[in-house]
Parts: structure tokens; sequence; C-alpha cells
């Protein structure tokens, strides 16, 4: 997979993919991530990229020449499957949304910043747009690192033990249950007992029964359908 980010604010994608997993996809050739300075594309002597916006109002918008200029020069060296604007004004992401990129071959971010980007440019170009949650951030690039983070641990083969992206919370729209490491002891809290069984069907049974329980108590809104 390759994925591209467009940005206003780089720097601040500079660490994300560098470590652990997703650094392991990039080295063992799973995954190619280049992210690209919008301050590149930016018009006169001071690489501008932003302006107020018509009719008035607080905030600038990022402009539609520099992001129209930087999307047709990547579009130009390859076809991309999703054109993605990250916003908060969209729809939230979730793992079936995760599910359905990581089959994605090129993928295109486009982070925005201030009051967001000029319509025109998600009119024409975007194919995607995405919130991480019901909260403002200050830019697109946390949630961008958001995005690719859950879609790249869900490349086949990206995560060795691949049952272990297969009974993440959410992969079947439950929780996950508790879990317990060594020792099964300690200032008196016992791991409970049916997990030391050996009993596998047995503890699937409980850890499904668990997953419920913690689902209803806490995202009773995934019980829905
Ligand atoms: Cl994608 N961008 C910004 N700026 N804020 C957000 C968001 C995105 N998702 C939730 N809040």
């Amino acid at each position: 997979m390759r994925i591209d980010i467009i940005s206003a604010v780089p720097k601040l994608l500079e660490s994300p993919f560098n470590h652990s997993i997703i650094k392991r996809a990039k080295e063992n050739g799973f995954l190619e991530i280049k992210i690209h300075d919008l301050r590149n594309y930016g018009l006169g002597n001071y690489k501008q990229i932003d302006d107020t916006q018509f009719g008035g109002g607080a905030g600038m918008v990022l402009m539609i020449e520099p992001i129209t200029n930087c999307i047709k020069k990547l579009q130009s060296e390859r076809k991309y499957d999703e054109v993605i604007y990250m916003t908060p004004d969209a729809k939230t992401l979730n793992q079936t949304t995760a599910n359905t990129l990581s089959l994605r071959e090129n993928i295109l971010i486009l982070t925005g910043h201030y009051k967001g980007i000029d319509q025109r440019i998600r009119d024409k170009y975007i194919t995607k747009e995405i919130s991480i949650g019901d909260y403002v951030l200050t830019g697109g690039e946390l949630a961008a690192a958001v995005l690719v983070d859950s879609i790249v641990r869900l490349i086949p083969g990206v995560i060795g033990d691949e049952q272990s992206a297969l009974t993440d919370s959410f992969q079947d729209n439950l929780l996950s249950p508790p879990v317990y490491t060594r020792p099964a002891e300690f200032e008196g809290m016992k791991v409970p007992e049916i997990l030391l069984s050996g009993n596998f069907p047995k503890i699937d049974e409980w850890r499904t029964e668990k997953a419920y329980e913690r689902t209803k108590e806490i995202r009773p809104d995934l019980l829905k359908d």
C-alpha cells in the first residue's frame, strides 16, 4: 500500500509512522508513506496557502490553488483509489471503514487546518471525508495518523499473529474482554480461574460473555443491531 499525505504542518507527521508495527510494515515492504508540504505549492514570494473567507467570519481557509496544484502533481504520478479529506464535519471513522480502506492500493489523504479548505476542492477531488470523533482538533494531521494506524495494522501480514487483528475490539461490534498475564496472583488479586483451566472452549465462552457485559455497560449503542 502507498499512502500520500498533504499537510500544511508536515512536522506533525514526522514521528507517528517511524515506530513499532508501522515502522516494521514499511521495512518489510507492505507500506510506503510520503508526506507532502502544502507550503511548497504556496503562491508568490510568501508561499501563501490560506486566505480570509468570502462572506466574512473569523478564521483562515486553505486556498484552492495550492491544494489543486499539489493534488494534480501527485495524481500525475499514480492513480489513487481514494482521496480522503480529514475534517470534523464528516462521518466518524469506524472499524468497517478501516477494514475497507486496508484493501486499497494507493490512498491520498488531505489534512485541513484553520477553518478548513475551499469547498470546491471537496466537491471536485475528495472521494471520502472522515472525522475521528465528535470533538475539534487544531488540524487534521493527528487524525490522519490515527486513520493510517487503523488501516495499516489490517494489511494482511503486517500483524504477525493475524488472529490478533481479527479479535480486536469492534471487529465484531463488541468491546474486548479483560486480559491478564503472569503472575496469576499479585497482592491478593487473582486472575479468573477459568483462564488457567486449559479448557479452551470454556475460555472462549467466558471471553464472549465478558465482551457482552463490557459492551452492555460501556457502549450499549453498539448492541443495537
Ligand atoms: Cl479529521 N480534523 C479536525 N481538525 N478535528 C477533528 C477531526 C479531524 N476529527 C475529529 N476532530
